[in-house]
């Protein structure tokens, strides 16, 4: 086992799956805010308002914002090193376009990053983790408007200036690559098409969704210049939704399919972030779809001037992909996209392939497309716990699925690559994204609270919270 000395274990959240008190102290609203309660057989409902028939879990996520003392002291107790959070845009700048940000939000943010210090622990911090204002939507069609571009630059010119200090390792966009699926339009597009009712089905106009893409990618190197001006030591990560895809049959016209696939879903973004120029694919891409939209001297330049400097993404799974539907119709879910199934692959309680000699292959793949140091910022398993007689909660499902994950990363970084650190997700338990429940948990950290936001909210430690610590304090040696 090769892990780096420094070695970022660690842990992530995203502030609207896990803080609630979502009217607390001068926030505003949000997409997260309006996008309903929902489950594994019922899709999430999006309005434009806050519709009374339903419940926003992002009320109450894991009411962390009220226990972050607590949850940094227990992220302390399992030895994490790095705890990757993201700023809800809507606590600085309510609105997205206001003028002065709120200090109470400010304020909050750097009790939070001085109690990470306090422990030891380096925060990793997203921008924009589906957390838009949702004035931003109403009032300018999210990022299909560029002067949505200068108002999430000033929002990260005033976090820079005031986190200058307490923070170095910055992601502007949570899983930018999303924007590619036409179910992240409202999420992280900004864009609301009349008639959309539910998160999963939305109608679509990709030459919008992609132009809005083209501004997010701006936005972020925009991002990167003006952190580099607030404080040279900054770092900027990418964030990729990575789903690996494999040719169903060796029938070259699948390995061509998923070539492509794979260049356009998990490469383009990074490529733009990393190598600061759309590829060759991606404008062949846009001609073949009649996708065109305008970019600006000034947007070329930025985006060759504003690279990041480090890869992440997430990683949950792979999919296949075959010209062949015929023969092989059997399909899985999975984070964001499914796929034709992988026979040699078993799947979670919600579908989800389980691929840990993927993870192998993908840094391989990234490390070398990139060449510049690589952090997991997500990746672990969504099950349902049990909570015994006596209070304790047994997962050795989660345990087992991250060891055999961290052996492959193990040998990921004997293969050569750069790997810098591991923030599995929701490190405390926290509402599901694609389905609005509670008891899809990733946690090592239990939350009392079930799927309509009642209960304790006590925290207690499972299993795979210890099992953890040990990883840690071996430094990925010890995975028994
Ligand atoms: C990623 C998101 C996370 C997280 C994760 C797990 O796409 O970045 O916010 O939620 O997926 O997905 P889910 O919550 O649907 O299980």
């Amino acid at each position: 086992m090769s892990f780096k000395k420094g070695f970022l274990w660690g842990g992530a959240t995203a502030a609207n799956q896990c803080e609630g008190a979502n009217f607390a102290d001068g926030k505003g609203i949000s997409v997260a805010d309006v996008i309903s309660a929902g489950s594994h057989i019922s899709p999430r409902h999006i309005s434009l308002g806050r519709d009374p028939a339903y419940a926003y879990p992002a009320d109450w996520g894991s009411d962390c914002y009220h226990r972050y003392k607590e949850d940094i002291a227990l992220f302390a107790e399992m030895g994490f090193k790095a705890y990757r959070m993201s700023i809800a845009w809507t606590r600085i700048f309510p609105n997205g376009d206001d003028v002065e940000p709120n200090e109470a939000g400010l304020a909050h943010y750097e009790d939070v990053f001085r109690e990470l210090r306090t422990h030891g622990i380096e925060p990793v911090v997203t921008l924009s983790h589906n957390e838009m204002p949702l004035h931003l939507v109403t009032a300018y069609r999210g990022w299909t408007d560029k002067r949505t571009i200068g108002f999430f630059v000033r929002y990260c010119e005033t976090v820079f200036e005031r986190y200058r200090d307490l923070v170095r390792y910055w992601i502007p966009f949570n899983e930018v690559n999303d924007l590619l699926l036409p179910m992240s339009a409202f999420s992280q597009g900004g864009i609301f098409h009349e008639g959309t009712e539910t998160f999963l089905d939305q109608p679509d106009d990709p030459a919008e969704r992609l132009g809005a893409l083209n501004n997010v990618l701006v936005a972020n190197a925009r991002a990167v210049l003006a952190g580099r001006c607030a404080n040279p030591e900054f770092r900027f990560g990418t964030m990729i939704c990575h789903i690996t895809q494999y040719p169903r049959t060796c029938d070259p016209s699948d390995q061509l399919l998923v070539q492509e696939d794979d260049l356009f879903r998990n490469c383009m973004c990074s490529d733009v972030m990393l190598r600061g120029t759309y590829p060759y694919y991606a404008w062949t891409h846009f001609r073949h779809h009649g996708i065109s939209f305008e970019l600006s001297d000034a947007e070329r330049h930025d985006l060759a001037a504003g690279v990041c400097d480090f890869y992440t993404f997430s990683y949950y799974q792979s999919i296949c992909q075959t010209t062949r539907t015929e023969e092989f119709s059997d399909q899985t879910s999975g984070n964001i996209m499914g796929g034709v199934r992988n026979p040699y692959l078993e799947l979670t309680e919600w579908d989800w392939p389980i691929d840990p000699v993927g993870l192998r292959y993908t840094l391989n793949k990234v490390y070398d497309r990139y060449r510049v140091p690589v952090m997991i910022t997500e990746n672990g398993l969504g099950a349902v716990d049990t909570v015994e007689a006596d209070g304790s909660i047994h997962d050795p499902y989660r345990i087992e699925y991250m060891r055999r994950h961290i052996e492959e990363m193990a040998k990921a970084v004997d293969d050569g690559v750069d790997l810098i650190g591991y923030t599995p997700w929701g490190c405390i338990d926290l509402v599901s994204v694609s389905t609005g429940e509670m008891r899809k948990r990733y946690g090592f950290i239990y939350v009392d609270a079930d799927d309509e936001g009642h209960g304790t909210f006590d925290r207690t430690r499972k299993d795979s919270f210890w099992w953890y610590q040990r990883v840690i304090a071996s430094n990925g040696s010890e995975l028994g």
